[in-house]
């Protein structure tokens, strides 16, 4: 049997607890040997579960313990790029949430310490690209059997998010998703792109909702992205890619249609149950990003969602919040491919 790699997580919150029983639960060839937080309560809490070592809020302290071989970050967005910045001055492995920072500048200090290194140790956690759906979709879109892409059409509806978000967050941290994916399904790169804000709801007056986000691919392709993040019922992804002889669209995660005789006072005759809590949409494609990241640490060798795709996502990030209120599309112009990402 292989050696286990020994993985400290940075930040207990919702994901990170999650995360944390995920790896030790259901993940081969790795276990969690420290847990740490800003808040120290919250990784002593995660660490007595499973009886593992807490560092509290000793974060650094955490991620420099030579028994930890390494970090995944699950800390809150502006403290990504820091984390990932002490974990590569370790030269540990690196699985980073995402974004993988707040803006495109920070995401090439990260490549840029990469490259002074030589090895590609950071993955970024854009798990989307493990869904079996989206993933067929990607298959069949590459096969050409129905033709060139032409636009997409994508949703990504939140109930609510948590105290503080802003405006500008609806792109960092929740459109985000939709910027690694569309590129990675048409297998394109974007052109430009922008904010508009429509007809606002009354569910919340603490930030532009919903938003929508168009850009335009090289390829010609056009995409428009509904971003709601107080959406009043529940969490909904949805994406369709229209090609020139058909359509792919992502399907729904439960399949179960129920129907019975009506009830005016509980359901109605055909109903499905809708998500609420975005950790268990992609449950299964966090299972399948972390066994392959296993893998591919213990064979020397990342292959899932890079620096660099933490970067485009962040380049474009960067154009539609510039563009906000302006009416115009900003150009998405990121550096030149570095050869280790290539
Ligand atoms: C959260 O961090 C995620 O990654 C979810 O996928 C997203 O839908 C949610 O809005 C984010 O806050």
């Amino acid at each position: 049997m292989e050696k286990e790699l020994k993985i400290g997580i940075v930040g207990c919150g919702a994901i990170g607890k999650d995360h944390c029983r995920r790896l030790i639960n259901n993940i081969a060839g790795c276990t969690v040997v420290a847990v740490s937080d800003y808040v120290a309560e919250a990784a002593d809490e995660t660490a007595k579960l499973y009886g593992i070592k807490s560092y509290g809020n000793d974060c650094d302290g955490m991620i420099k313990d030579p028994d930890v071989e390494a970090v995944v970050i699950t800390s809150i967005d502006p403290t990504h790029h820091d984390y990932v910045m002490k974990t590569l001055a370790e030269e540990k492995w690196c699985f980073c949430e995402k974004p993988l920072s707040q803006n495109a500048k920070d995401c090439e200090e990260i490549m840029a310490r990469e490259q002074e290194i030589g090895k590609k140790l950071v993955q970024v956690g854009f798990m989307r690209r493990y869904d079996t759906g989206y993933a067929e979709m990607k298959r069949i879109i590459s096969s050409g059997e129905i033709g060139k892409p032409l636009l997409i059409k994508a949703a990504h509806r939140n109930v609510s998010q948590g105290p503080g978000f802003k405006t500008e967050n609806g792109i960092t941290n929740v459109a985000i998703h939709e910027l690694d994916i569309c590129r990675w399904l048409l297998d394109d790169e974007y052109e430009d792109g922008q904010v508009v804000k429509v007809r606002q709801t009354s569910n919340t007056t603490e930030y532009d909702n919903p938003q929508v986000v168009l850009l335009r691919t090289k390829n010609g392709c056009f995409i428009d992205v509904e971003i709601q993040c107080a959406d009043g019922y529940g969490y909904d992804i949805q994406c369709e890619v229209v090609c020139e002889n058909g359509t792919v669209k992502l399907p729904d995660p439960y399949a179960v249609v129920r129907r019975s005789r009506p009830d005016p006072n509980k359901l109605p005759g055909e109903s499905m149950p809708i998500m609420v809590d975005w950790k268990d949409r992609f449950i299964d494609a966090y299972d399948i990003e972390f066994n392959d990241w296993v893998e591919a640490v213990h064979e020397g060798k990342l292959r899932g969602p890079s620096s660099w795709d933490g970067y485009v996502a962040c380049v474009a990030g960067d154009a539609l919040n510039e563009s906000r209120g302006s009416s115009e599309f900003k150009k998405i112009d990121t550096i030149e491919k570095p050869d280790m990402y290539k």
